[in-house]
C-alpha cells in the first residue's frame, strides 16, 4: 500500500521523474523539490530501509528514552531493565498521542501525557485509567520497531518486513567496529544542524569530496580527498603524482594496518543491495591520528582495546549516515528529511566513557574540525537546493573521476523506489 499522502497524480508525478533521470546525471529538479517526491521518499526509502537513528550510548542506563522522527514517522528507543534497547512508534495505543517529546528523557514507566495510559519498558500496556474492568490490556502493547546495533550504531526499519541483508552490515562492519566497543563508549558532544535543502543533496554532498579543497581548509588538514572512487586516469600529471603518493602511503599504512589484524579493504554495497553501505579504513593526513586541527588525538583514551594512534578513519557511509571512527574518538552522522527542503543532520562525538572533560579531551579540540565542516557543508547544501528550485536548473553530468559514488547513490535511488512501487 502506498503512501496515504499521495494521490494517485503525485505517484504518476515521482514515477514519471525517475523514469526519466539521466544516467551519470544530477536527478530532475522535482525529485528535490516537490512535496510528492518527499512524500514518496519517506514512504518508499524511509519506511522500508534500515536507517540510522542514533548510537547505543545515547541510552545508556534503564529507563533513558530518546525520540527520533524519521520522515513524517516518530520512534522511541529506550533502555530496559534487562539492559536491552528496544524501539517502538512514538505512538499511544489509545488515541495515537506522542507519547515521548522530542529529545532526551528518563522515564520509570513511558507514561501518556495525554490520558495517562503507562507502559512498561517492553511495550505491555501497564495502566490504562476508566477502560473498564474487562478492557483487555494485552491487545494494546506499543508497536515495536525492527532495531539492530551494528558495532554500536543503530539502525531502525518501520517496515513489518525489513530487507535481510542488515546481515552482511552486521557481520562487516560490525566486525570491523568491534575493537572500538562504541556500544560503552559515551557521547562527549551532539549537535543539530537544519540543512536548507533536500536529504538527498545532503547525501550527494557527502558522497564526494570533489568540494573539500575549496570549502574545508579544517577537514583538510586530515582527510585525504583523493579516495573512494578516484580514478587517476582523469587527473593532469601534477593530480596524478599526487594520487600514486597516496596511493604509495596507503599500501604502506594497509601493511601495518594487516600486521595488527585491523580489516581496511573498500567494500560497497549499492545498486543491488536495498541496504546501501560503503566501508574503508582511511589514512589519515599529516601525523595521520585524528580529525583534529592538529591532526593528533583528541582523547588521551583510546577507544574499547584500541592501540594503534595510526589505526587511521574507519569510514562507513549508509543510507542517511557517514561516521568516522579513530583511534581515540568516534563522529556519527545521522540525516533525516524534515520536509523536501529541509534536513536534520545530528552529530555525535564519542569518546572512551571513562574520559574526562578537561582532562583526557578537551571539548574545543574535539569538535572544531566537524564542528567547520558541518557548517561549510550546510552552506553548499543550502546553495545547491537553490539551483535545483531555480527556473535554470537541468540535470548535470557527475564526475566520473571524482563523483561516482553520487551517480551510483541517485542509481541506487531509483531503484529502490521502482523497486518499492514507484517508477515501474
Ligand atoms: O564525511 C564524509 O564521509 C565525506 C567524505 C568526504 C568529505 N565528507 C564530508
Ligand atoms: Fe495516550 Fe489517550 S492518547 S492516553
Ligand atoms: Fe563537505
Amino acid at each position: 500500500m502506498l503512501h496515504a499522502k499521495l494521490d494517485s497524480g503525485d505517484t504518476a508525478l515521482v514515477s514519471e521523474l525517475l523514469r526519466s533521470r539521466k544516467a551519470g546525471h544530477t536527478l530532475p529538479a522535482q525529485l528535490y523539490t516537490s512535496e510528492a517526491a518527499y512524500q514518496a521518499d519517506c514512504d518508499a526509502i524511509f519506511s522500508r530501509h534500515w536507517i540510522a537513528v542514533g548510537v547505543d550510548c545515547d541510552v545508556e542506563e534503564p529507563g533513558d528514552v530518546i525520540a527520533v522522527d524519521i520522515g513524517t514517522s516518530s520512534i522511541l528507543i529506550l533502555r530496559d531493565d534487562e539492559m536491552n534497547i528496544r524501539a517502538f512508534h512514538n505512538v499511544c495505543s489509545h488515541r495515537g498521542a506522542r507519547l515521548v517529546p522530542p529529545g532526551r528523557s528518563v522515564v520509570g514507566k513511558l507514561v501518556c501525557p495525554y490520558h495517562q495510559w503507562t507502559y512498561d519498558l517492553d511495550g505491555a500496556l501497564a495502566l490504562a485509567p476508566h477502560m473498564g474492568l474487562d478492557f483487555e490490556r494485552d491487545l494494546h502493547h506499543l508497536k515495536p520497531v525492527a532495531l539492530q546495533s551494528v558495532g554500536g550504531i543503530l539502525y531502525a526499519c518501520l517496515s513489518d518486513d525489513p530487507p535481510e541483508d542488515i546481515s552482511d552490515l552486521i557481520n562487516i562492519v560490525g566486525e570491523r567496529l568491534k575493537p572500538y566497543d562504541l556500544q560503552n563508549a559515551k557521547i562527549a558532544h551532539e549537535t543539530e544542524t537544519i540543512e536548507d535543502g533536500n536529504w538527498k543533496l545532503t547525501m550527494e554532498n557527502n558522497r564526494e569530496c570533489y568540494h573539500c579543497a575549496s570549502n574545508h581548509p579544517e577537514l583538510s588538514l586530515s582527510f585525504h580527498s583523493a579516495d573512494f572512487g578516484f580514478d587517476p586516469e582523469g587527473l593532469s600529471p601534477s593530480e596524478r603524482a599526487e594520487a600514486e603518493t597516496l596511493a604509495n602511503a596507503y599500501a604502506e599504512k594497509a601493511l601495518v594496518w594487516e600486521g595488527a589484524g585491523l580489516d581496511h579493504a573498500p567494500i560497497e554495497h549499492t545498486v543491488g543491495f536495498p541496504t546501501n553501505f560503503r566501508t574503508q579504513r582511511l589514512i589519515i593526513a599529516g601525523l595521520g591520528e585524528s580529525h583534529t586541527m592538529s591532526t593528533r588525538a583528541a582523547s588521551t583514551i583510546p577507544l574499547g582495546q584500541m592501540t594503534m594512534p595510526g589505526a587511521g578513519d574507519l569510514h562507513l557511509w549508509g543510507i542517511n549516515s557517514w561516521n568516522h571512527v579513530m583511534n581515540d574518538h568516534a563522529v556519527i552522522f545521522t540525516a533525516m528529511p524534515i520536509s523536501a527542503d529541509k534536513t536534520l543532520v545530528r552529530t555525535k562525538w564519542l569518546v572512551h566513557k571513562d574520559a574526562v572533560e578537561g582532562e583526557d579531551y578537551d571539548l574545543e579540540t574535539l569538535t572544531a574540525v566537524w564542528n567547520a565542516t558541518n557548517k561549510e557543508d550546510a552552506h553548499l547544501v543550502a546553495i545547491a537546493h537553490q539551483g535545483v528550485s531555480s527556473q535554470g536548473y537541468r540535470p548535470g553530468p557527475y564526475s566520473r573521476y571524482t563523483e561516482r559514488a553520487l551517480d551510483e547513490f541517485a542509481s541506487w535511488y531509483v531503484e529502490r523506489m521502482t523497486a518499492n512501487g514507484y517508477g515501474a
